[in-house]
């Protein structure tokens, strides 16, 4: 059995007309990431980072899953119903939730997920579609402590046992639309080097020299269907 780990960047999403981090048309053009993207910039202005999310959180209701999501995701549906002889896991660092929406349903959000917020009272992580201002009260405990559920720089990443093991595991490791700038998940590679085939699909190729076996370029809805066809 074919065990394939997937780690997504949000090059997959940009296609469904997300915006990426990095790069000329990037979110983080308009905002200082040390505002918006640390705790510290939430304790220093937490009504200017909730709207920062509630700004993304408004758009993924007009926002659909694309061809590269929905590769994956029947991809892993063939390797439940025995179409195909081997299991995939999903690594996403995109807090949209596409691949869910595609299907998917190995999903580990390793940067948190938009569509929820977290309670730094009582640590519930309740679901929320719509926005959140620093005084709105927690459905769990009634505390004005809720933050979206993000993980910041200086932060842990969730879930990261799981992810060691997915990462053990593998024999085929996949990194799809991520610059590789930002860690633990840009080490995920070299540490499967010695166990595992690594791919990258992305627009363009990582400056210097590769760390994967091999790199496909082009738009992930057109280079992720052929790939898994
Ligand atoms: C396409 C495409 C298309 C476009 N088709 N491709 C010094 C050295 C090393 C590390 C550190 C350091 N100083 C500090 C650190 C640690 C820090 C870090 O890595 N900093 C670096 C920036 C230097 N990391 C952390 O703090 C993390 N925590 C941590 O390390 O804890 C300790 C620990 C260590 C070891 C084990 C366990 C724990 C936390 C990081 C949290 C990141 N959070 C964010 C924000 C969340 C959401 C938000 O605010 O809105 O997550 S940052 C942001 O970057 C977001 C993303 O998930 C993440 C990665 O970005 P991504 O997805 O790669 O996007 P882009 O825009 O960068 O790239 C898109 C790519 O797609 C491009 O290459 C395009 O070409 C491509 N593309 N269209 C295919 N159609």
């Amino acid at each position: 059995m074919q065990r394939i780990v997937v780690l997504t960047g949000a090059g997959i999403s940009q296609e469904s007309g997300l915006q990426t981090f990095r790069g000329p048309d990037g979110l983080w053009n308009h905002e200082r990431i040390e505002d918006i993207c640390t705790p510290q910039g939430f304790a220093r202005d937490p009504l200017r980072v909730d709207r920062f999310y509630n700004g993304l959180r408004a758009q993924l209701p007009s926002v659909h899953p694309n061809a590269a999501h929905r590769a994956l995701a029947i991809l892993e549906q063939a390797g439940r119903n025995g179409d195909w002889p081997g299991h995939l896991t999903i690594i996403t660092q995109n807090i949209d939730d596409l691949h869910e929406r595609a299907g998917s349903r190995n999903v580990i959000h390793m940067h948190g997920e938009l569509l929820r917020l977290r309670c730094t009272h009582c640590h519930a992580t309740p679901a929320w579609h719509t926005d959140c201002t620093p005084d709105t009260p927690c459905p769990d405990c009634g505390a004005a402590a809720l933050r979206p559920d993000i993980v910041w720089f200086g932060e842990m990443p969730y879930h990261m046992e799981a992810i060691a093991q997915r990462l053990a595991a593998c024999d085929l490791f996949v990194a799809i639309g991520t610059s590789g700038v930002v860690y633990p998940a840009a080490g995920f590679v070299d540490s499967v080097a010695d166990h595992a085939d690594t791919m990258l699909f992305n627009l363009e190729a990582p400056s210097g020299r590769s760390a994967f076996d091999q790199t496909i370029l082009g738009p992930a809805t057109r280079t992720v269907p052929a790939w898994t066809r």
